[in-house]
């Protein structure tokens, strides 16, 4: 934006609001290096309270420590931008002397090396300070870099009290939802990764920066010299698993569905085109309810799905999820298990490490129907409901890639039509995969696809989401009696 305004309306301010967390980012690096190349009027303000969600990782946050604890430094800023600003020539005489003791001070100055004017750190919590630099940087020409130091949770007891707890809070409610004792996905998987690095000492678990989401802070502690928490480097995350395969380790990375977006060339040249033993627990796959739409995991059935040598496991329930995930990690190349935000359906999970075989289906329950249900994951519920009232034959596929194409082929050539169900976008999805295989195996069959519509769900919780997609049991059965 500024650099759009930069020749067409010089005078228009654009100021940027990044955290210390986001700022690890190479996206923040790529365009903080571009800014101090256009030097557009922008001003970027980090607000850096120390803290990712949790504990923030890397070189970058000791260096900010480094900033934050130099008093010298402090004592040369106080007093600096705000007043220097009337006299120019003074002004730039101390821009000159301020640049050379921030050398010494500060070594590796590294916003003023990109091109930047770096200014601060401020108190962020001292508004008449801040408003006082702010409305002094206004006055400045270029890009500015202003450092501002806040505490995260600041003025709510229990949120400075509970700093990562506090993070995002949902709705609090007075009565404890029984709900909430039930385990969720990412505590199945926390507790899969623990029971599996203590049978493998090859085992590593790599996070970008989702220790608390993606149920890592038992392994974390358990197992702390194997696992790595990158900061919010997804692309990173995925390369750096690759190299640990390549030394015959055993990487797993725990990563959201819409974040494994960000890491999609990695994927391809980095892991699957070497055919590396990289295992991926794919979290917050689906429609993600309260997490709002840019978290949705909705596309990674067909990201994917077309990406040679790669295994895609979508279980159905808890014990599913622990048993494809052995079966991903055993697996000697890339493999993906995904599975949703929150709870499932309270299946008991089997404690062994039983790996299931690979492009395996399973039939929940035969009818001599001529349509059947093909489940591809969590929305199990509903084709159970579905199945139970029309009185179809339903099959957990269990696997998107490879299909069961013997089961396929057995069930399909007896049918008229087959229904899949999944908790993905439609284009590019599990039922797209089975109609490729019934072309490429002359099949002809009707089928009806369930799943995301091609259009953006807005932020409400779970149910309202897969409602407004068409994919509560009501809706799936209503559109069903009127195709069959
Ligand atoms: C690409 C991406 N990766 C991970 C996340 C999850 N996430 C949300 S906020 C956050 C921490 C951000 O820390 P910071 O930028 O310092 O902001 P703060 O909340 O501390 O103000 C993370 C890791 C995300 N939203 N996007």
């Amino acid at each position: 934006m500024a650099a759009a305004s930069k020749e067409s309306n010089p005078d228009k301010k654009h100021v940027a609001i990044i955290g210390d967390g986001a700022m690890t980012a190479g996206m923040a690096f790529e365009a903080l290096s571009h800014t101090g190349h256009l030097k557009p009027n922008v001003l970027i303000i980090l607000n850096d309270n120390d803290m990712s969600i949790s504990e923030n990782i890397g070189g970058l946050s000791n260096y900010f420590s480094r900033i934050w604890a130099s008093k010298i430094y402090k004592g040369i800023k106080k007093g600096g931008a705000s007043f220097l600003k009337p006299l120019p020539q003074a002004f730039h005489l101390a821009r000159k002397v301020e640049t050379q003791m921030k050398a010494m001070v500060a070594p590796g100055t590294i916003f003023e090396e990109l091109g930047l004017n770096y200014i601060g750190p401020i108190d962020g919590h001292n508004l008449k300070e801040l408003i006082t630099v702010i409305s002094n940087l206004k006055e400045f020409d270029g890009p500015q870099f202003l450092h501002v130091i806040t505490k995260k949770g600041a003025g709510l007891d229990p949120a400075e009290a509970d700093r990562i707890g506090f993070h995002a809070i949902g709705k609090i409610n007075s009565i404890k939802d029984e709900k909430s004792k039930q385990k969720k996905y990412q505590d199945i998987f926390g507790d899969w990764i623990v029971d599996m690095a203590s049978q493998d000492n090859d085992l590593i678990g790599i996070t970008p920066a989702m220790k608390e989401g993606s149920g890592l802070v038992m392994f974390s502690k358990k197992y702390p010299e194997r696992y790595f928490d990158v900061a919010i480097a997804e692309q990173h995350s995925v390369t750096f698993a690759a190299g640990l395969a390549v030394e015959n380790k055993k990487p797993v990375v725990a990563i959201y569905s819409t974040f494994l977006q960000r890491a999609y060339d990695q994927l391809i040249h980095d892991v699957a085109i070497q055919n590396l033993d990289v295992t991926f627990a794919l979290d917050r796959s689906g429609l993600v309810g309260e997490d709002g739409p840019t978290h949705s995991g909705n596309y990674d059935i067909a990201y994917l799905r077309c990406i040679p040598n790669m295994v895609i496991c979508t279980p159905s329930n808890e014990n599913e999820v622990r048993h494809l995930l052995t079966t991903a990690y055993l697996y000697q190349g890339p493999a993906t298990v995904r599975y949703p935000r929150g709870i499932g359906p309270n299946e008991e999970v089997e404690k062994d490490l039983k790996p299931y075989a690979i492009g395996k289906a399973k039939v929940i329950n035969e009818e001599n129907s001529k349509a059947i249900i093909l489940n591809f994951g969590a929305l199990i519920d509903q084709a159970i409901e579905v199945a139970k009232d029309l009185k179809l034959t339903l099959i957990d596929m269990r696997f998107v890639k490879p299909l069961d194409e013997d089961i396929l082929k057995e069930y399909l050539s007896k049918s008229d039509m087959f229904i899949s169900i999944e908790d993905g976008s439609i284009m590019g999805g599990a039922g797209s995969a089975v109609q490729e295989f019934c072309s490429k195996e002359n099949i002809n069959i009707k089928s009806i696809l369930f799943g995301i519509p091609d259009q953006f769900i807005e932020h409400a919780s779970r149910e309202e989401m897969l409602n407004e997609a068409g994919l509560s049991s009501e809706s799936i059965k209503s559109k069903l009696k009127e195709m069959i």
